[in-house]
């Protein structure tokens, strides 16, 4: 199983100096407790990730490469921080998880996956400890560093690994034909198949905050992209208590599947 857990949701996306959102953190960690099995955590990067990497220039195809790796400290550290607060949470739930780094074994090419060797995932899981990986900086061999997406990560550990399911969780309840907070009247879309996919990308749009991997437009082409069948692939409202745990219990909830056949 792969969770993802929206930066928007676990961390305040706006505070600056970035903070957690410790209300919905504790809630999303006791939620994760009802998960039997072999589970991969992956955060996004929200008020930790976004600012570091705007301010830095990433998302900027102007930006000169010093200044990129020039960001990559700060960037890390951020990142390791909201890490290793959820490492920390997870494991107060009772749930033993270790944080596991992109920086310090992928690397990308041109903002695309290089080299993502998966073994210490897949061993970490066979020991029964539940792997955090989050959104981060990476070495880029054609552009010096580039942003590594929680997004990108679980479709990437989704093909390699071929979990049951792959939970998105963001602050909306799916994916929607409009922006909700500009347009009242925008409507859910609770599936996206192959006959409905080109109608849905050219009706949504990238995230309104300070977004430098792409909003749902990027999320929604990415899990496309999983080509296995029997995966259930969901993008939900983390926002919402209880979604979280209803879909771990495989119960009917609101939210937008992604299917392909
Ligand atoms: O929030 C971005 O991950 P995302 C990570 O999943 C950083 O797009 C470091 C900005």
């Amino acid at each position: 199983m792969i969770v993802k857990l929206g930066g928007s949701v676990i961390t305040h996306k706006e505070s600056s100096p970035p903070a957690v959102n410790e209300k919905h953190l504790s809630r999303i960690t006791k939620e994760l407790a009802v998960h039997n099995g072999k589970l991969i955590v992956v955060l996004g990067g929200g008020a930790y990730g976004h600012q570091a990497a705007h301010k830095h220039g990433f998302g900027n195809p102007n930006t000169a490469s010093t200044q990129l790796l020039a960001g990559i400290p700060e960037i890390r550290h951020n990142m390791s921080l909201l890490a290793s607060k959820v490492e920390k949470e997870l494991n107060t739930q009772g749930i033993p998880g270790v944080v596991i780094s992109p920086f310090m074994f992928v690397t990308l090419r041109d903002n695309l996956i290089d080299q993502f060797p998966t073994k210490i995932i897949e061993e970490t899981l066979n020991s029964g400890t539940t792997v955090i990986i989050h959104g981060d900086v990476c070495i880029d061999e054609t552009n010096s560093a580039s942003i590594l997406s929680g997004d990108t990560i679980a479709k990437y550990l989704a093909e390699q690994l071929n979990p049951k399911a792959v939970f998105i969780g963001t602050n909306v309840d799916g994916v929607m034909d409009d922006n909700p907070t500009v347009n009242p009247n925008a409507k859910h879309i609770p599936l996206i198949n192959n006959s409905n996919k080109n109608r849905i990308l050219s009706l949504t749009g990238p995230s309104s905050t300070t977004d430098v991997t792409g909003g749902m437009t990027k999320k929604i082409t990415e899990l496309l992209t999983l080509a296995s069948q029997n995966m259930d692939i969901v993008i939900f409202n983390l926002l919402v208590t209880g979604r979280l745990t209803a879909l771990l219990e495989n119960s009917p909830v609101i939210c937008t599947r992604i299917q392909f056949t």
